[in-house]
């Protein structure tokens, strides 16, 4: 056990920033919170630039990239463990982080930048917590700089008028994934959070708070949206992993739904225009166009999952073959 404090440096309008508290909080590792700001931007740029969030280990270190950050803290701190303790369930936990991490921010993304209320209230509020711009701090300039900066970056992340009709299908899909399964003390794979919990907190947390996703989940998941509201602090949840066969099922085995329809073919897609050397891509989903881009750090998601997947047992493939087979993901997973 390590002796000492952790700094978490964020901002709340980062998914990843409030994925990492909430999850720190769940844990009971001791650690102070604080906004990211020019002078620790700094101190941190010898990370990926800009990264949030970033956090400060007791020795002094800064570290980056909140799955690994996860996974390191699994093995400084034992107790409380966010890892589901059978190593098939583990598989989804990490297959439904990343569709939270990668595909989920996708739909955050487009809503934000998309319509020039959410423009403006997410612009004011991330320009003041995460200024990238050498404007006077709290100035309209920084507020417009950052306004700029974001809807550059909307090709990147696929959130143009062409896909926009599936990233808006996608988030109302999620949401039905989410609502009929939420409860008190109704996790993914327990009656205690998981991972892929915290990360589905940290997207559905923002989408809760942006205008106009957070006006479509009040209509449609008023649930969900209670139930992501706990989860900033489960610090006082003291529960249980589910038995296999319930731990797959209902909210894991809807969601693993969109992996397999939209998340998986998407990331297949990507990799082979990639390998192809081709320069746009287009898919359907759903009845819907999605356009892509090829991106090399989405190829390597792709090959991370299909690396743990190939490392499960025999015993726990065959297990997870019924589940992955009828949501489609089996096919994505086993090829190779
Ligand atoms: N995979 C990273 C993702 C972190 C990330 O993308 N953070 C965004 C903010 S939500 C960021 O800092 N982007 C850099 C930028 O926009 O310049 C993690 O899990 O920590």
């Amino acid at each position: 056990m390590v002796e000492g404090r952790y700094r978490l440096i964020g901002s709340t309008a980062s998914p990843y920033a409030i994925k990492l508290r909430a999850l720190l909080r769940y844990r009971r590792i001791p650690f102070d919170w604080v906004i990211m700001t020019k002078s620790l931007r700094k101190q941190t740029e010898h990370l990926r630039p800009n990264l949030i969030p970033v956090l400060q280990y007791p020795d002094g270190t800064f570290r980056g990239e909140t799955t690994t950050l996860a996974y390191d803290l699994e093995n400084r701190h034992r107790e409380r463990s966010v890892i589901p303790e059978d190593g098939a369930v583990a598989f989804v936990c990490d297959l439904l982080e990343d569709l939270a991490d990668e595909w989920a921010v996708k739909p955050l993304f487009l809503y934000r930048w998309w319509d020039p209320e959410d423009q403006g209230y997410v612009s004011r509020w991330a320009a003041e917590e995460w200024s990238v711009s050498g404007a006077e701090p709290g100035s309209s300039e920084e507020i417009e700089d950052f306004r700029r900066r974001q809807i550059s970056r909307m090709p990147m992340l696929g959130a143009t008028a062409e896909n926009k009709p599936l990233l808006e299908q996608s988030y109302r899909r999620i949401l039905n994934a989410f609502e009929p399964h939420v409860g008190m003390t109704k996790y993914l794979f327990g009656s205690r959070p998981s991972l892929a919990d915290f990360a589905w907190f940290g997207q559905l947390s923002e989408m809760a708070t942006d205008p106009t996703p957070m006006r479509l989940m009040r209509q449609m998941a008023p649930f969900t949206d209670h139930w992501t509201r706990r989860l900033d602090d489960a610090s006082g949840v003291d529960g249980a992993w589910y038995p296999r066969e319930q731990a797959l099922s209902g909210m894991a085995e809807a969601l693993l739904r969109i992996a397999g329809e939209l998340y998986l073919p998407f990331l297949v897609a990507n990799a082979e225009a990639f390998a192809k050397g081709v320069e746009r891509v287009e898919i359907n989903v759903w009845g819907l166009p999605y356009a892509l881009s090829p991106f090399k750090y989405q190829v390597k998601c792709l090959d991370l999952i299909r690396e743990k997947f190939a490392a499960l047992s025999v015993e726990n493939r065959t297990a997870l073959r019924p589940v992955l087979g009828r949501t489609g993901c089996w096919a994505h997973l086993a090829a190779n």
